[in-house]
């Protein structure tokens, strides 16, 4: 937002305040569907969508616009979270939460006739994310917002976000998510703050008007950057922070030359070329992995958004940098944007004309980086050849702040040349490739890991010689979620509830949900928290009803994984104990039987077979098990196609068992365990991310815990011998042989060889049998718990009463103390 005058009337901002109640949103609703949209009540709901998100965001505005003003006065420090992904979701709901609208906009749609239920499911998903990291980033968005911090959120508005993910024939196909088609009322373009962005070319050594020796990047293809704006607004606190999402666009529409000279098409080229930067998401896929594009991708949204930032400092602090580094601080999610570090030097020296010690002072001390994962095989490598090309001045520096960073290596450990090998941001062998995770490490102040037990093997194990050599920049911040979203906004029922126990408070202060633990054995309570969560199941059994046409009975126990697709996650376990129950069953073992419904749900990388077979696996059991008149009813498998956020806000309320089953440390946090918790559900899980503070915040006797714990799995691999467990566990081997004798794959023989063998494979790096034994024993524990249902609906009451950690406003308090280190900045007129 452009600064007021000074002299400005302040009056005229409180003025132009909408009012807020039904007939004024009735009647703003009607003028934008008649006079703006050109339709009348009676059209097709997307119009009365749209019209209903015009008249929200008329009331975000003048809020929006006192926000800005506010961290844009002298001194504010600020803090820029830069991800290449925020998986939004939806937005009306939330804003008109947070606007404290629900009974006015709810009213307002009753007079008119009109359901606002059926109004909000007509938004689209902003699917600018792939998962968990993602979607925390969205989280976090709504944190700061909420606690009034001044933290601006810099990414990429993808014309296509994630794919859409349809079920033919039992196998995953991926459809374009063309999110933008029908517009998005929730962006404001702003041109007027474009910025150039630069890319191959050489690099020339020139002489500047002072004499001095500097580097010119000349010759190079440019791309413009066009912002647009995204409120984020705080809780009923006249807070509305930004999302500032990068469009790519041609310099000039038309390359005039080849215009007069009668080429139109060729005139364009340029246009599409530039405007493919910001085309597509990439899915999180390691066969995506090194394509120049993606690198294009990070480049452009590290180069606008600090260029962004250098612009607003210079509107205040003119040429002076000396106090850019107290009122600034870039955070980079996970090594995506970590191209920020040599881009910012580059600005600082090229741009700006300060020299390398001022510009490392500067940048060294701006940035701080968070580490999403332990697989290796995720960690961020760019072939040196790629960056020449591209990004030829970068590549430059980053030599230089590898030399220089050799160099203190080589003080601190004389001699230690093979350590100096692996700690280099550069990997030497056939094809030199840069670290992206080692430049990030060396440029930060600060290195964070997102639960305690990543955390941990991340300073022994991975990054071990960077701990070693400076261990006050480690420190750890385990994840949260948003309890805005994850449960005020997604399920009312039990917010109702809780509200009439302890009051509203706990939706801004999340601590304070842990006064409802008292209530966890009052009966009545007891009552209407289990009337709550059939209502809820209600509602989830009709969304697979829909998706999946199969039929859930909200009596049986309600069993859900859902998450992205990979062996690491183990949905093979899962399916494993589906066919040990349908095996039960078939042999009248069905004594005591808990009835359960198990619902799967997930995206596979388009790249990753192995997920995409697990995902035609998961369908075909359900085939088999769901039309089996034998199983009638005991036990049912859905798979809930093209699963996201606004699936997961009526999957989450309405779930009993929470899977949380990856190998032991190999998830590096989760974040759905969160959500899961929140809602009342019961964990069965793995010593495995934070799913081991949830055990330890719920304690053990509201928790399922199963399977080996990290430093076992270490241990296990060396004599791992899944042949051997299968011939010693009747179980097992019923189901493996249920498997191969293609039980499951009738008229498809062989399709499931590929994760016979996975599991069979005495190096199967995920063990996944070896924790066969123990989940399903866990599993019996559930079913018999499931079946005491006043205990179980305690052991509900205490996961929601214990959750209090788990809100992001926890984690980003931590953020702000240990690192951001900014300043709250209230807006006036407080109205909770
Ligand atoms: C890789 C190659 C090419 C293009 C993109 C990518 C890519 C994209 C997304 C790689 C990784 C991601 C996302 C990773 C992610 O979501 N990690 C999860 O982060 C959560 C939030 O911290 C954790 O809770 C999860 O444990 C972690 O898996």
């Amino acid at each position: 937002m452009p600064s007021v005058p000074t002299g400005c009337n302040e009056e005229l901002f409180e003025a132009a305040r909408l009012s807020s109640d039904s007939g004024a949103i009735a009647r703003d609703f009607q003028r934008y569907l008649t006079q703006h949209l050109g339709r009348f009540i009676g059209c097709v709901p997307l119009y009365q969508y749209e019209a209903l998100a015009l008249t929200i965001r008329d009331r975000v505005m003048t809020d929006w616009r006192n926000t800005w003003r506010r961290y844009d006065e002298p001194g504010v420090r600020r803090a820029y979270y830069l991800s290449l992904e925020f998986l939004i979701g939806r937005s009306l709901g939330n804003h008109i939460l947070n606007l404290g609208l629900d009974h006015e906009t709810a009213e307002a749609m009753h007079r008119l006739a009109l359901n606002l239920e059926e109004i909000m499911s007509e938004e689209v998903d902003a699917g600018l994310g792939n998962g968990g990291l993602g979607r925390l980033a969205a989280c976090f968005m709504d944190s700061c917002a909420c606690l009034q911090l001044p933290v601006i959120g810099y990414g990429i508005r993808y014309q296509y976000g994630m794919f859409r993910q349809e079920i033919e024939n039992g196998f995953q196909v991926e459809e374009p998510d063309h999110w933008l088609r029908d517009g998005n009322p929730w962006e404001l373009e702003r041109p007027e703050f474009k910025n150039l962005i630069r890319f191959g070319g050489r690099v020339e050594g020139v002489t500047d008007s002072q004499g001095k020796r500097r580097s010119a990047w000349v010759d190079t293809t440019d791309v413009l950057a066009i912002p647009y704006d995204v409120p984020i607004s705080g809780h009923k606190n006249h807070t509305v922070n930004t999302l500032r999402l990068w469009s790519a666009s041609a310099t000039s529409d038309f390359n005039l030359d080849d215009f007069n000279a009668g080429s139109y098409a060729e005139a364009l080229e340029a246009k599409t070329n530039a405007e493919h930067i910001t085309m597509v998401l990439y899915p999180n896929d390691v066969s995506e992995n090194g394509k120049e594009l993606r690198l294009k991708q990070q480049y452009f949204l590290a180069s606008a958004s600090l260029q962004d930032v250098l612009r607003m400092w210079e509107l205040s602090a003119g040429r002076d940098y000396r106090d850019f580094k107290a009122q600034n601080v870039f955070h980079l999610n996970d090594t995506h944007p970590t191209i920020a570090v040599a881009e910012l030097m580059r600005l600082l020296m090229d741009e700006k004309g300060l020299d390398w010690g001022q510009a490392w002072d500067i940048t060294s001390h701006c940035m701080a980086y968070t580490n999403h994962t332990l697989l290796p095989e995720a960690l961020e490598k760019w072939p040196v050849a790629l960056f020449e090309s591209l990004l030829p001045r970068l590549l430059q520096i980053i030599f230089e702040i590898n030399a220089r960073f050799l160099r203190l290596v080589a003080m601190k450990w004389p001699g230690q040349t093979q350590r100096q090998r692996r700690m280099s941001i550069i990997e030497e062998g056939d094809t030199k490739q840069v670290r992206m995770a080692y430049l990030a490490i060396v440029g930060s102040f600060s290195v964070n890991g997102v639960a305690a037990l990543h955390s941990r093997l991340l300073s022994g194990g991975l990054f071990r010689d960077f701990y070693e050599l400076w261990p006050e920049k480690f420190n750890n911040k385990t994840n949260g979620v948003t309890p805005r979203r994850w449960v005020a906004y997604a399920n009312p029922g039990m917010s109702a509830l809780i509200t009439e126990k302890i009051g509203p408070d706990w939706v801004h202060d999340y601590a304070k949900i842990a006064a409802i633990a008292k209530h966890a054995e009052d009966a009545g309570f007891k009552q209407r928290w289990h009337e709550v969560k059939q209502a809820n199941k209600q509602r989830l059994a009709d969304m697979v009803r829909h998706y999946c046409q199969v039929e859930f009975d909200t009596e049986a126990l309600f069993d859900v994984q859902v998450k992205r697709i990979h062996e690491y996650k183990r949905q093979l376990l899962n399916v494993l104990h589906a066919i040990h129950l349908y095996d039960r069953i078939k042999r009248g073992d069905i004594g005591h039987w808990t009835r359960r419904c198990i619902l799967i749900g997930g995206k596979a990388a388009p790249g990753y077979r192995m997920a995409k077979n697990i995902i035609k696996l998961i369908n075909n059991v359900a085939e088999v098990v769901n039309n089996d008149p034998q199983v009638n009813g005991l036990l049912k498998l859905a798979f809930i196609p093209n699963y996201g956020v606004s699936k997961m806000e009526v999957i989450c309320p309405g779930t009993d068992l929470s899977e949380q089953i990856s190998t032991a440390g190999k998830e590096a946090s989760g974040t759905g365990n969160m959500k899961f918790m929140m809602n009342g559900a019961i964990t069965i899980g793995t010593y495995d991310g934070a799913n081991i503070e949830i055990m330890e915040a719920v304690g053990e006797g509201n928790y399922f815990l199963f399977g080996l714990h990290a430093e076992e799995v270490d241990r296990e691999r060396a004599s791992y011998d899944p042949a051997r467990l299968i011939g010693q566990d009747e179980d097992l081997g019923r189901v493996m042989h249920l498997l191969r004798c293609g039980h499951f794959s009738t008229f498809e023989s062989n399709i499931f060889d590929e994760v016979i063998g996975s599991l069979e494979n005495p190096r199967d790096p995920w063990l996944t049998l070896a924790d066969f034994r123990s989940y399903i024993d866990a599993q019996e524990q559930v079913s018999r718990a499931y079946q005491k249902r006043e205990r179980w609906v305690a052991m509900s009451i205490s996961n929601t009463a214990c959750s209090g950690y788990f809100s992001t406003d926890r984690t980003i308090s931590e953020y702000n103390k240990g690192i951001w280190k900014l300043q709250t900045r209230p807006l006036d007129q407080p109205s909770r």
